[in-house]
């Protein structure tokens, strides 16, 4: 690969990762008329992994065996997509055969096998456990927790990462497991193009894919592809991967790479992503294995985040309840305001918290300066009467820019123009937010011309995040806006006691 990659990200989302024309070569690919089981091409070590010496023209039976063979064609017959045929133990190597049917080709793919058997009632014990301990987490990120450790126990790799996408398909990692000495990548985030849109396209279908070793040689189809259409090697565990992620793995210092979709509801919600620092081989049984684990993994995920949006709903529910009362409360609004704006802040898991109230501010966590306030307070009265609501305020509101480090979201709602009375929610920009969760960048420099490493990457989500703070929910906003129908009321109601005692 060139020094000068040509990062145009477009480009990357281009890229043919489908078509490469040329496996992985820790095992072998055979491709077979669908009829005739007659070899038409071939793949990779083939003398050394089955201790053939020739093979196209061959059937699939002389090259297998005949009751690998029978399988395959059991396997794809009735419009079977494919999937296990069984071992070949031959050539004195164990080896996993699986085969699909493309078209009218049959698509064959011989790897080797786990070095010690797993009896079957291992794994499944293994995977009952770890499922039943997901189960067991209490929340979304206890779960992601749980399932690093699992997935590392499973697979036995160095490093194991919940990776999640965010918005724009940019992602973080939010879980992680490491063995001792592997640099930690927790809380780093990064842009949608470090998986461009056709992987995470492909990665919806194709469940688990594996980089046995970085430096490893691609080896191509043989002979050269003939047909009109290429082969599509979507659905090929030996499908050779695109060269500018190889690169980005070496610069990572990764000498092996697995990864595993979370689909959650048909969509990619994540992925575990597994390196380890010499290469490593995830056999068919331990792929299977861990496919079905990342499917519990995303049940529990919904699960989670049905959960929380419920325990969401409630929360703001008894929040908005608790922080009428106590305008309405003896002493009225203004005796409450200082320990309200903390209320407030809290209730809409904001960064700080501003209220107006007449001349008098009421501050809470991280806020703009006091007479950029003003201004900006103003500014929201002049909108209208329905709440501002934005994660880039300085888009909108150019001055801004000097505090986007803490007010880059903001939520502003006016309850009354006249006394003026106003409600302020901030949300920090994103980068920040990340530094106070704990800045993952200080660990390791960058060495010079490193472009494609996930610590450059993470410069470059900072930079598209500039300015970006976590969006407001339209339960967030709701619950502003009833807040304000609320406070409006109990203003109301206190008019009248105070009217009536005056009388
Ligand atoms: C694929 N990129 C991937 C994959 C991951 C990442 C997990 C899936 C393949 C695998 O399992 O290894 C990204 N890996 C990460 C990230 C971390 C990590 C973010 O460990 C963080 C810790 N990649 C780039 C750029 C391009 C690019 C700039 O950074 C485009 C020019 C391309 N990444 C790219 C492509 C694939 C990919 C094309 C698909 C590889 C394939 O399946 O063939």
């Amino acid at each position: 690969l060139s020094e000068n990659l040509d990062l145009d990200l477009d480009a990357c989302a281009r890229e043919p990762i489908h078509i490469p024309g040329s496996i992985q070569p820790h095992g072998a690919m055979l491709i077979a008329d669908r009829t005739t089981h007659e070899i038409t091409h071939a793949a990779g070590d083939i003398a050394r992994l089955l201790g053939r010496e020739r093979w196209i023209g061959r059937t699939l039976g002389e090259v297998l065996t005949d009751p690998l063979a029978d399988r395959v064609a059991r396997l794809t017959q009735s419009g079977g997509a494919g999937g296990y045929v069984g071992r070949f133990a031959d050539a004195g190597l164990d080896l996993d055969v699986a085969a699909h049917l493309d078209g009218e080709r049959l698509v064959v793919e011989v790897e080797p096998g786990l070095a010690t058997a797993l009896p079957a009632s291992a794994l499944l014990g293994q995977l009952e456990s770890a499922i039943a301990a997901f189960e067991r987490t209490s929340n979304l990120q206890a779960l992601c927790d749980r399932a690093a450790i699992e997935f590392r126990r499973l697979t036995g790799f160095d490093r194991v990462m919940i990776y999640r996408f965010l918005d724009d398909d940019a992602g973080a990692v939010m879980a992680e497991d490491v063995a001792e000495g592997m640099p930690s990548f927790l809380n780093h985030h990064f842009p949608g193009s470090d998986i461009p849109a056709q992987a995470r396209a492909l990665y919806v279908r194709n469940l688990v894919r594996v980089i046995p070793d970085v430096a490893y040689v691609p080896a191509p189809l043989q002979p050269a592809w003939s047909g009109a259409v290429p082969l599509d090697m979507s659905d090929c565990a030996l499908r050779s991967v695109s060269p500018v992620h190889m690169q980005y793995l070496r610069n990572m210092g990764v000498g092996a790479s697995a990864s595993v979709s979370i689909v959650k509801d048909g969509l990619l919600w994540g992925l575990v992503a597994c390196h380890h620092r010499q290469p490593k081989l995830m056999p068919y049984d331990l792929r299977a294995g861990a496919r079905a684990l990342a499917g519990a993994l995303a049940r529990q995920v919904r699960a989670k985040e049905e959960a929380e949006s419920f325990r969401e709903k409630i929360r703001l529910r008894g929040l908005e309840e608790e922080v009428i009362a106590r305008f309405s409360a003896a002493g009225g609004i203004e005796s409450n305001l200082t320990s309200g704006a903390a209320e407030l802040q809290r209730a809409l898991s904001a960064d700080g918290v501003a209220i107006v109230s007449g001349s008098a501010l009421h501050l809470s966590g991280a806020h703009p300066p006091v007479d950029e306030i003003e201004a900006l307070a103003d500014w929201i009265v002049r909108q209208g009467p329905e709440p501002v609501a934005t994660d880039r305020l300085s888009e909108v509101y150019p001055l801004a820019e000097a505090f986007r480090d803490v007010a880059s979201g903001l939520l502003g709602l006016v309850v009354s123009r006249d006394e003026p009375f106003l409600v302020l929610w901030f949300r920090a920009e994103q980068v920040e937010v990340v530094n106070w969760a704990g800045n993952p960048h200080k660990a390791v420099d960058l060495g010079p011309g490193e472009v494609l490493t996930p610590r450059s990457s993470f410069e470059a989500w900072r930079e598209t995040v500039r300015g970006r703070a976590r969006r407001w929910t339209l339960a967030e906003i709701d619950a502003a806006l009833r807040l304000r129908e609320g406070v409006l009321d109990a203003r109301g109601r206190r008019r009248l006691i105070d009217l009536n005692l005056r009388l």
